[in-house]
């Protein structure tokens, strides 16, 4: 006797479910057995990247601490602390951000900086 298929949107279909599938009708029958198998639905994590504040001897402390402010919604005690570590270590992240906000925010702190003429410099890299 030939097993019967369950219907598509049964609830007690024999079928593997992963934590992280889709609705979409993505299903192979095994042989005779009438078995549906899932497959796992594939959502990839978009990578992250920081944006990297460097330090200079030109750009005032103040600039950088409202532009921390400003850009990176960082409070002012951490625009402070952040601030005073790429003053005092070279470099420092900003934040991290996915790559089109990222890239967003390099510009922005680049087009600041040259509108008040400052030489302040801001990259990306990828974690
Ligand atoms: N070193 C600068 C000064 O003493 C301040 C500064 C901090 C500049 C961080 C750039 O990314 C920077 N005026």
């Amino acid at each position: 006797m030939r097993a019967e298929r369950n219907d598509h949107n049964s609830p007690d279909r024999h079928s593997i479910r992963c934590g992280n599938e889709d609705d979409r009708p993505d299903e192979h029958e095994q042989g005779e057995t009438g078995t549906l198998v899932r497959e796992k639905t594939k959502t990839k994590r978009p990578s992250l990247y920081k944006v990297l504040l460097l330090n200079d001897d030109y750009t005032p402390q103040e600039f950088v601490v409202w532009l921390l402010q400003s850009v990176f919604n960082r409070s002012p005690e951490d625009a402070m602390r952040i601030m005073l570590h790429v003053h005092e270590n070279g470099v420092g992240i900003c934040g991290v951000y996915t790559f089109e906000v990222a890239e967003t925010k390099v510009t922005q702190v680049m087009e600041l900086s040259r509108q008040n003429q400052h030489p302040l410099q801001c990259t990306m890299e990828k974690e």
